[in-house]
């Protein structure tokens, strides 16, 4: 089935993973909103094309801000589990601390479960758990999922399962927030790494910022979308680590004496008043160091750094993306690199 033009309509941040960026994730929405990948894998072989699999220890991607602040929206995505052996709540989808998609086996029946409603009233949770006989999820194969999340009266956040309405639950308000999104884990506290991380793969990741109906729902189900056009971009930024000002290439071998020249194109900091990027250098048992790059006429950022003060050894490079008048606040890793330092 091809997808209608009606499926386009609301759809804020699309991720077809059929292309690999090499650490980004192309957002074919048209929003700019990119990804930043963290360990996942780029499969050739997914849904609908090529897709990205997780390893279930500490994989994830994030996504580089939000894409909708409506209170009516629907998650849609691929799925395969890579093993039903373990008991472990596992996250597909997240947003502001709260898994919005998450899987989980409870009195041997499976489980999706969300946060995207607070003070539900049919839960000890707090969330909308929705466990059936009828959720079968075996292993290493293809499943659609989507979560609706309703602001009516009262609020309503509902599952689907490979087109068909699973269940759902009633909750007194609709969560929103402003920490960051991911696929395929949850950021419960800043200061740690991601947890829940997803086990198999993910594809077709799709965020619309109105509630789809059923007969949508289906359509999306039913099977992959005519090819989007080629992403060529948007994406969050083409980064060169560089010794030459002009930086358009990565080079990641670095010898004393030498700078480090930053260059960040393409960057979707939209919304933004004032963004600004940090780039923070690290190396064990050294003083962390940062600057920020100049933002310049064509919306590109430069910066340069002498490397005098480092070692022999890897120096790890985050950029940082920040926007200090921005309400969602947190800075964004845009990439993180590692360079590498030689002897004299
Ligand atoms: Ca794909």
């Amino acid at each position: 089935m091809v997808a209608s033009a009606g499926l386009s309509d609301g759809l804020v941040l699309y991720y077809t993973f059929n292309r690999d960026f090499g650490g980004v994730v192309a957002d074919a929405s048209g929003q700019g909103v990119g990804g930043l990948v963290l360990g996942a894998v780029h499969v050739p072989d997914g849904r609908c094309g090529a897709a990205y699999g997780f390893d279930g220890a500490d994989d994830y991607i994030q996504v580089s801000r939000n894409p909708t602040t409506s209170r009516n929206y629907t998650v849609s995505l691929w799925f395969t589990l890579a093993s039903t052996n373990h008991m472990l709540e596992k996250v597909l989808f997240s947003y502001n601390r709260r898994y919005l998609v998450e899987t989980a086996f409870r009195n041997d029946r499976w489980c999706f479960i969300t946060y995207a409603l607070s003070s539900t009233l049919n839960s000890s949770y707090g969330a909308v758990l929705t466990c059936s006989d009828e959720i079968a999820l075996p292993e290493n194969v293809w499943q659609h999922v989507v979560l609706v999340v309703s602001d009516g009266t009262p609020p309503t956040a509902r599952f689907y399962l490979n087109g068909q309405d699973i269940g759902g639950g009633e909750g007194l308000d609709v969560n929103a927030g402003s920490l960051g999104m991911f696929v395929g884990a949850l950021l419960n506290d800043p200061a740690n790494p991601p947890l829940a991380n997803w086990q198999g793969m993910i594809d077709e990741v799709r965020v619309y910022d109105r509630v789809l109906s059923p007969a949508e729902i289906e359509e999306l189900a039913g099977g992959c979308p005519a090819p989007v056009p080629p992403e060529g971009g948007p994406f969050v930024a083409t980064i060169g680590f560089s010794t030459d000002p002009a930086g358009e290439q990565d080079v990641t071998e670095f010898y004393p004496g030498e700078t480090l020249h930053v260059r960040v194109t393409d960057v979707d900091m939209e919304g933004c008043v004032a963004p600004m990027i940090r780039v923070v250098l690290r190396q064990p048992r050294a003083v962390v160091r940062a600057f920020f790059l100049a933002r310049n006429a064509d919306g590109s950022f430069t910066g340069s750094y002498a490397l005098s003060g480092f070692r022999e050894g890897n120096i790890q490079v985050d950029i940082l993306a920040m926007c200090p008048r921005n309400p969602f606040g947190k800075s964004i890793l845009m990439r993180r690199g590692v360079i590498h330092m030689n002897a004299d």
